[in-house]
C-alpha cells in the first residue's frame, strides 16, 4: 500500500463555519519522538486550516494505549484522530501492537459513530516513518491526512445525526 491514489480533500473549500464548529480531539502516542513530532505538527496544521485553533491533544505512552484514549474521548467530540508510530523489531510484538491499535480504533469508531482518523504508521524501518511524517524531506504528511479525513467524514455524517 502506498500514498498513490489518495484523494485530494481541501478543507478550505468547505464552508469554514461548518468546520470551525467541529470539536476535534487528537490522541497521540509517544514512541519515536522525531516522527511523532512531525505527525502532530501536520495534524495541528490541518486543524488550523479548518479553523480549529485549539483541538484537544491527549498524549499516551504507546500505540497500544490509543484505543482506550480514543474510546474515552469519542463521545464528547465530532472527530478523533489517532497518531502513532510502530516500527518492526525482532519479535512478533510489532504485530500485536499494530493489531490492537487498528482493531481497537476501528471498534471505537464503529461503536460510537464518531470518525476516528487513522494516523498510525506501521513501518518496517525508521526511514519509512520519516518519509511519511510531514517533516522537511518527507514525501507524505500522514498526520495532516488523518485530520483531513476525520473532519471531512464528520461533516458528511453530521447531516444524519
Ligand atoms: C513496547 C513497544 C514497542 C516494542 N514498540 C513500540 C512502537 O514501536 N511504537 C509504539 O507506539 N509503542 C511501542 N511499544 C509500547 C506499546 O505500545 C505499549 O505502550 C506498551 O506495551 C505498554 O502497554
Amino acid at each position: 500500500m502506498s500514498g498513490h491514489g489518495a484523494p485530494t480533500i481541501d478543507l478550505t473549500t468547505l464552508n469554514p463555519e461548518d468546520t470551525r464548529e467541529l470539536k476535534l480531539a487528537i490522541v497521540a502516542a509517544s514512541w519515536h519522538t522525531q516522527i511523532m513530532d512531525g505527525l502532530l505538527d501536520g495534524a495541528l496544521r490541518a486543524a488550523k486550516e479548518a479553523g480549529i485553533a485549539e483541538p484537544t491533544v491527549l498524549r499516551v505512552p504507546g500505540s497500544f494505549e490509543l484505543p482506550v484514549a480514543a474510546a474515552r474521548l469519542a463521545p464528547h467530540f465530532d472527530a478523533v484522530v489517532a497518531l502513532g508510530v510502530v516500527i518492526r523489531g525482532g519479535t512478533p510484538h510489532f504485530d500485536y501492537v499494530c493489531q490492537a491499535a487498528t482493531s481497537g480504533l476501528t471498534d471505537v469508531s464503529v461503536r460510537t459513530g464518531v470518525p476516528v482518523g487513522f494516523g498510525v504508521l506501521t513501518c518496517d524501518t525508521e526511514q519509512q516513518g520519516l518519509d511519511r511524517a510531514g517533516l522537511e524531506g518527507s514525501s507524505e504528511d500522514k498526520g495532516h491526512e488523518a485530520v483531513t479525513a476525520a473532519l471531512a467524514t464528520a461533516l458528511t455524517l453530521k447531516q444524519y445525526s
